[in-house]
């Protein structure tokens, strides 16, 4: 599908980092609605971003797919039909295959490309794009489409890379899949990607090992075939569908509750949550109580529910009790949904060891040893252990602003943003669904779709004020890193070592990343500035003209 390189445009308007959702999207926008040229980079051999690399066994969606899609185009939202409720990876990459030939995005996609630098030239106003493969181009606007969890996080082990079977991470999983029929295997964290793997992996293994730092609060998915009536209701339902998502707190069909758990009698908090515990989704995460993120008496309440849930799945009570999360609020890490996760430890091969009392001293040549001196030995090695989230992918690429600045060492002691989209010093850089915007605290193809829109309209009005770069002020920058910090104060959000807080990877400021305004209520914000003659940017007065 790749077009040979030495037929690409050295020069045009923008260059897009990354072929996920963002990148797609953003390239249809720039090129077929605005009229622009446009190149996009893809460190992966194919479409996906996320979704190319994380194949591991189990992988999909935690969002309903009638909404984990684009809705910019209605015909499009119609003619996709989901196999589930929940889509699985493969059918994710089938709906951006199928998305990329109804645009005819694959042409301007350059595939096995990673890129590693953008310079801002100030005297060009324009941006220079490095590339792994050796190219350079220059482009006015460069557009992050990197995702926010793409970076995967590798812990250093000692003796990690002395281990004689096979090691796989879930964040990049071989593409012929892996056979773990008869193999002895140790899985090594318990986040969303391992909750999903291991009920399938457990299929296979001989015997499965699985090693946990900190329990996670575990939702049923509830997977299954979405009965016809249902899916023709929503059908008839597109408007509807889409302006709701639009507005609501987080990307999906939720409406939090109005009475909060703190005024409830223990029966009505059972009869609220049980429902949707067997319902299954976020629906008891981002759809029920409100004060259980602000209140830690309200949160032990709905805490109290879950535990019981959890000892009611799981046969032995030690493990049951292990499972059960300890030290820190319900609904403050992201929610993984489950498919069989917890009865997966009910199997007599599958075993739970807990690695934040005895924490892995090291990784040996057959397997892995403890601090107390345990030790074990597998065949294969399987590390869920999550990504750089963020912050990470767009830290990895050396992009140098005005007077030469790392944007990574402007954001040394964490992420500093204007709507989590630009960065003051940083012109004509945008950051779809970067830190400090809604962006992993919502269903992200909604907030991907809002923020591709916005990218669309600021460089619209750069053009229509025949400027040439745009970017935040400082102070637009300093009051909405504030607004941030003061979002989550008053919220239990920073009581957990979250990735939503960097806390998973060693020596990563303690921010949390994420902004908490909430999808509708962040997106009217948005639609506020532009009205407002876009408050908070700075346009230069100096001429358009094409880059040369
Ligand atoms: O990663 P995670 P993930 N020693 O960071 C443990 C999205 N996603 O890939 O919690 C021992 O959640 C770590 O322990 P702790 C979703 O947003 C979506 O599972 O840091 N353990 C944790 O248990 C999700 O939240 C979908 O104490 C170590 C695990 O590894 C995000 O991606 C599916 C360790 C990492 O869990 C990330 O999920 C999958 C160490 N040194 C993912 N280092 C769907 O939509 C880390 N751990 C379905």
């Amino acid at each position: 599908m790749t077009v040979s390189d030495d037929t690409r445009a050295s020069t045009v308007d923008a260059v897009v980092i990354g072929a996920g959702f963002s990148g797609l999207y953003m390239l249809h926008k720039l090129r077929d609605e605005m009229g622009l040229t446009a190149r996009v980079f893809e460190a992966g051999g194919g479409l996906g971003g996320t979704w190319y690399w994380n194949r591991y066994p189990g992988a999909r969606s935690d969002s309903d797919s009638y909404i984990y899609g684009f809705t910019f185009d209605e015909q499009l939202w119609r003619e996709w039909e989901w196999s589930e409720r929940y889509p699985e990876q493969h059918e994710i990459r089938a709906y951006l295959e199928h998305v990329a030939e109804r645009f005819d995005l694959t042409r301007d996609i350059t595939f096995d490309t990673r890129v590693t630098g953008a310079t801002f030239d100030e005297a060009g106003n324009s941006w220079t794009v490095t590339t792994d493969r050796g190219e350079a181009v220059r482009a006015r606007y460069v557009i992050t489409a990197v995702g926010a969890l793409s970076s995967s996080n590798l812990p250093e082990f000692p003796g990690r890379d002395s281990f004689r079977g096979e090691t796989h991470h879930t964040g990049v999983w071989p593409h012929e899949g892996v056979d773990f029929t008869g193999k002895r295997v140790g899985v090594i964290g318990t986040g969303a990607s391992a909750v999903q793997a291991i009920p399938l992996i457990a299929k296979e293994a001989s015997d499965l090992t699985v090693f946990q730092r900190t329990a996670n609060y575990i939702i049923p998915a509830n997977n299954g075939p979405v009965p016809d009536e249902v899916r023709k209701a929503r059908l008839g339902d597109y408007a509807g569908i889409r302006e709701r998502i639009q507005r609501s707190y987080f990307g999906f069909e939720l409406d939090l509750l109005e009475k909060g758990a703190l005024e409830s009698t223990d029966e009505e908090i059972y009869n609220e949550l049980m429902p949707r515990w067997e319902e299954g989704g976020f629906g008891i995460w981002l759809g029920s109580y409100v004060d259980m993120f602000f209140n830690d008496e309200a949160n032990a309440k709905v805490r109290n529910f879950l535990h019981d849930r959890i000892r009611e799945k799981v046969e032995d009570p030690a493990t049951a009790e292990l499972l059960i999360p300890k030290g820190y609020p319900f609904g403050v890490k992201r929610n993984p949904l489950d498919s069989g996760y917890y009865e997966a430890f009910n199997e007599p091969h599958v075993h739970l060891v807990d690695v934040k009392s005895n924490p892995i001293a090291e990784i040996t040549p057959t397997g892995l040893r403890l601090q107390d001196g345990t030790s074990f030995e597998f065949d294969s090695i399987v590390y869920a252990t999550g990504f750089d989230a963020m912050t990470g992918p767009i830290n990895k690429i050396d992009i140098r602003g005005r007077g030469g600045r790392l944007l990574r060492e402007k954001w040394e002691a964490g992420p500093r943003t204007y709507l989590g989209l630009t960065s003051a010093g940083f012109p004509n850089l945008f950051t779809i669904t970067g830190p400090q915007s809604p962006s992993v605290l919502s269903n992200m193809p909604v907030s991907i779709e809002q923020h591709v829109d916005l990218v669309a309209r600021i460089i619209g009005e750069v053009r229509d004020r025949g400027a040439s770069t745009v970017e935040p002020t400082t102070q637009a920058e300093d009051a909405w890193v504030v607004h941030n910090a003061e979002l989550v104060k008053p919220t239990l959000f920073e009581a957990a070592d979250s990735w939503y807080m960097g806390a998973n990877i060693p020596g990563k400021p303690r921010v949390f990343m994420p902004n908490l305004s909430f999808v509708g209520p962040y997106r009217a914000k948005c639609d506020e500035i532009v009205t407002n003659g876009y408050e908070g940017f700075a346009f230069d007065a100096g001429k358009q003209g094409a880059l040369t």
